[in-house]
């Protein structure tokens, strides 16, 4: 009988079915009774997670360095020697630079390693850790708190009429989303698409928009500009629960389609067409990277979020749905907005970032975390203060952090790191003390899912393999180490099991363990369209189409178009990079930087590649196949890649993945300089004025072969 649990490979959290044999997982498919997922699943779930736990690689006891850091000579220890090196190594830094020199960092806080690396820094008394929202969600959901929708996650494709997809390529990244708007097409909805590139879902599409990168918020504002001129907006919505519409009107006005075709490369018509077939709802935004994780990212998912509002598309079937959970169920995120595990105002009033950017960093911020590129710097020069060791689980940052070599110099430099992790990656490469962590087959885990909705439940479903442990026992250790110590650490982590936590965090609404065990997923009670009774978070009380938190802090409170940074270059930097670049483009097989040693993987994606268009590829004198470098103007690396003639992408824009190295590559960098994308970026400004993002695409860029006889990194 194959036990339901759920996958945790990513934060789509699909329904599963674990079979076993003689105590090993043989099998792990979709739960097709999962109210979220519905049967959706995909090759990461299916061989990801169970390669992942098995993998010969997989780093299964402690590990201390021996020799130079980066030697790729290691010990193996027992935990309690292993834990009380981490514990006293990084007590003996506070006591020399005081606890604010100390950092975590993580990917993010949407499965429980987040909650774990942040809470362990508190218990330290450092408010200081990384993770990867600025370059992942940021934008989108600092835009949503800011408007006060609350709606991340809700997009109702099953009910739509209409899907607008913006910056999203659901056929590779999101198995659910895919599956979900297949059935809505067969249904009769319609879908709109807006992306630089020709992906699957634009193909299908009944309209589809191709602006030119990074030009969305003038296509959003043109959109605005057509639903108010023609009346299609939801005027009762709107007078009942918005703030700022007369606002929004006027600043739309400037965005005629014509004015907006021309900011965009988009046809006026086409916009049009765009804003009456989302009108004519309900209808779903549905969003993704392409959109985010650049320097006028805020602004432009702003832009779409008043769209939403202003159409009444809020919290209604067919639209997006606003957050439902459960009486007293808390996610990770909100945990660590609970004053009972935070650290004085103060005292994270100095978190790095805090000053330029408040809403994301410091007491104030929805992420709490640092500015990652600002704390890079700070370990590299010690201003404004001294950081100088990091604890880091369940990310790569040498390879997925902009400016490789930036950050591999910063993590050579501290004075102690040490990294949780599944196998020996350039991060974890450069450590002094490896720890092993479990695997989502060998651990509980909890989580809200927004699609179903419903709380799903990660089933430990074998033992944890060697001495593997997980984030929560590795850090509740390391607390009562802490203790140990005189430090009263136990009150951020006052958690003995990770049952007890899971318990903390489900509440007292009924659900129970025993529910979740056999079904894998509990469903809750909820109701749509309750504004009254659930408020918006914001300082009218109401949906702000004007931002008043954005006006306070001088930004521009009102949705606006930022021409991107390749359009306001100089003519000399774009006559030395004349062509135009999109990073993170996901790859079925990959997720980021993971089973780079998956044999399956490598199978059915060999090499990194670069899309480029024919006519580019013929101005370029290039061909398929052709290993070529390229580079951007403010990086000093540079990425090889393998070319793709394809129309998929636009003449002059050309487009790549993230996420490679090679683990059969030598070490420490095992390629994290040459087939990275990040090498050849930087992680400084521009910056997105409230989230702080770096642009990962609409950079510009130069294309030239390989010189000859250069060995192509991968044979
Ligand atoms: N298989 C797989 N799935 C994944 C992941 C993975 O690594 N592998 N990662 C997960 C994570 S953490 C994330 S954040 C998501 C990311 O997945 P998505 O949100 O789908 O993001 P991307 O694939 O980066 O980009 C989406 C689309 O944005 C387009 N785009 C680029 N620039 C622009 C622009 O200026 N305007 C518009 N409108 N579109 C643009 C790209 O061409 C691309 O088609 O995927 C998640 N799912
Ligand atoms: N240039 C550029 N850079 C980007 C992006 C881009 O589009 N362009 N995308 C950004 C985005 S959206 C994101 S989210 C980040 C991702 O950046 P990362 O989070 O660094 O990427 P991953 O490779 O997913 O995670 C790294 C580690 O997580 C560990 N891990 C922890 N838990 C698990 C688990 O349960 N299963 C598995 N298999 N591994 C686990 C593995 O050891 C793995 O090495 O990269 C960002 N970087
Ligand atoms: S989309 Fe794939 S990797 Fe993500 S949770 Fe679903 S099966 Fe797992
Ligand atoms: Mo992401």
């Amino acid at each position: 009988m194959p036990v339901p649990t759920t996958c945790w490979e990513c934060s789509t959290r699909c329904g599963a079915l674990a079979t076993l044999e003689d105590g090993a997982v043989a099998k792990v498919g979709p739960n097709p009774d999962h109210p979220g997922s519905k049967g959706a699943f995909c090759v990461k779930g299916i061989r990801g997670m169970r390669e992942l736990t098995d993998h010969p690689n997989r780093l299964v006891r402690p590990m201390r360095r021996r020799g130079e850091r980066g030697a790729g000579a290691w010990e193996e220890i027992g935990w309690d020697a292993a834990l009380d090196t981490v514990a006293d190594r990084l007590l003996e830094v506070r006591e020399a630079h005081g606890p604010l020199s100390l950092i975590g960092a993580v990917s993010s806080a949407f499965f429980s390693r987040g909650a774990m690396v942040a809470l362990l820094m508190r218990a330290l008394g450092s408010p200081n850790w990384l993770m990867n929202q600025d370059l992942c969600g940021g934008c989108r959901a600092l835009s949503d708190k800011l408007t006060g929708l609350s709606a991340i996650g809700g997009e109702d494709i099953d009910n739509t009429r209409c899907a607008l997809i913006v910056g999203r390529n659901p056929s590779a990244a999101d198995a659910v989303q895919w599956q979900a708007l297949k059935r809505a097409r067969a249904n009769g909805a319609r879908t709109v698409v807006i992306d630089p590139a020709r992906t699957p879902a634009a193909k299908n599409a009944d309209l589809w928009l191709r602006p030119r990168p990074g030009t969305d918020a003038a296509v959003a504002l043109g959109m605005v500009n057509v639903t108010i001129a023609e009346r299609l907006h939801d005027a009762d919505f709107v007078a009942r629960w918005c703030h700022g519409f007369d606002a929004l009107k006027e600043r739309a006005a400037r965005y005629t389609p014509a004015e907006a075709s021309g900011l965009s490369g988009v046809p006026a018509d086409d916009i049009v067409q765009a804003a009456r077939m989302y009108a004519d709802g309900p209808s779903t935004f549905v969003s993704g990277h392409g959109i985010d994780a650049f320097s006028a990212g805020v602004q432009t998912f702003r832009a779409f979020h008043a769209l939403v509002a202003i159409s009444g598309n809020l919290d209604r079937a067919g639209g997006n749905l606003r957050v439902k959970r459960p009486k007293g169920f808390r996610n990770y995120i909100e945990l660590l907005h609970d004053p009972a595990f935070r650290l004085p105002p103060e005292t994270e009033a100095r978190t790095i970032g805090r000053e330029r950017f408040p809403l994301w960093a410091g007491p104030e911020g929805w992420q709490t975390a640092c500015h990652n590129p600002t704390a890079i710097e700070a370990i590299l020069t010690g201003e404004p203060y001294p950081v100088r060791a990091m604890y880091l689980s369940g990310v790569n940052i040498a390879v997925t952090y902009p400016d490789t070599r930036k950050t591999v110099a910063a993590l050579r430099s501290l004075d102690f790191l040490s990294v949780v992790s599944h196998s020996m990656t350039p991060t974890a490469a450069l450590a002094d003390i490896v720890l092993p962590k479990t695997t989502g087959l060998e651990e509980e885990e909890i989580s809200l899912d927004m699609s179903g909705p419903c709380v799903s439940y990660t089933r430990p479903v074998v033992a944890a393999r060697g001495m593997a442990r997980s984030d929560f026992e590795i850090a509740t250790d390391l607390a009562d180490r802490l203790e140990a110590r005189g430090i009263a650490a136990r009150k951020f982590l006052p958690w003995r099991t990770k049952r007890e936590f899971n318990a903390f965090l489900l509440g007292d609404n009924g659900i129970s363990f025993d529910e979740l065990e056999e079904k894998g997923y509990a469903r809750f009670p909820y109701e749509l369209g309750n504004f009254e009774a659930a408020g918006f978070r914001t300082p009218t009380g109401k949906i702000e189409l004007r931002s008043e938190t954005l006006a306070r802090l001088g930004l521009d409170p009102l949705p606006d178009f930022v021409p991107p940074r390749a359009e306001r270059a100089a003519p000399a930097v774009r006559r030395d990079y004349p062509l135009i670049l999109l990073t993170g483009a996901r790859e079925k097989a990959y997720h980021h930087s993971r089973y780079r040693d998956h044999g399956w993987a490598r199978k059915v994606s060999p090499y990194p590649r670069l899309q480029v268009h024919p006519e580019t590829a013929a101005a370029l004198d290039l061909a398929a196949d052709d290993w070529v470098e390229v580079e951007t103007p403010d990086a000093d690396g540079a990425c090889a890649l393998r070319v793709s003639v394809t129309e998929d992408t636009a003449p002059g824009v050309v487009r790549t993945g993230m996420g490679w190295w090679l683990p059969e590559a030598p070490g420490p960098d095992f390629g994290a300089f040459s087939v990275n994308i990040n090498a050849a970026m930087s992680y400084g400004g521009p910056w997105d004025p409230v989230t702080g993002s770096a642009d990962t695409r609409g950079l510009l860029c130069r294309v030239r072969p390989l010189p000859a006889g250069t060995p192509p990194p991968i044979a």
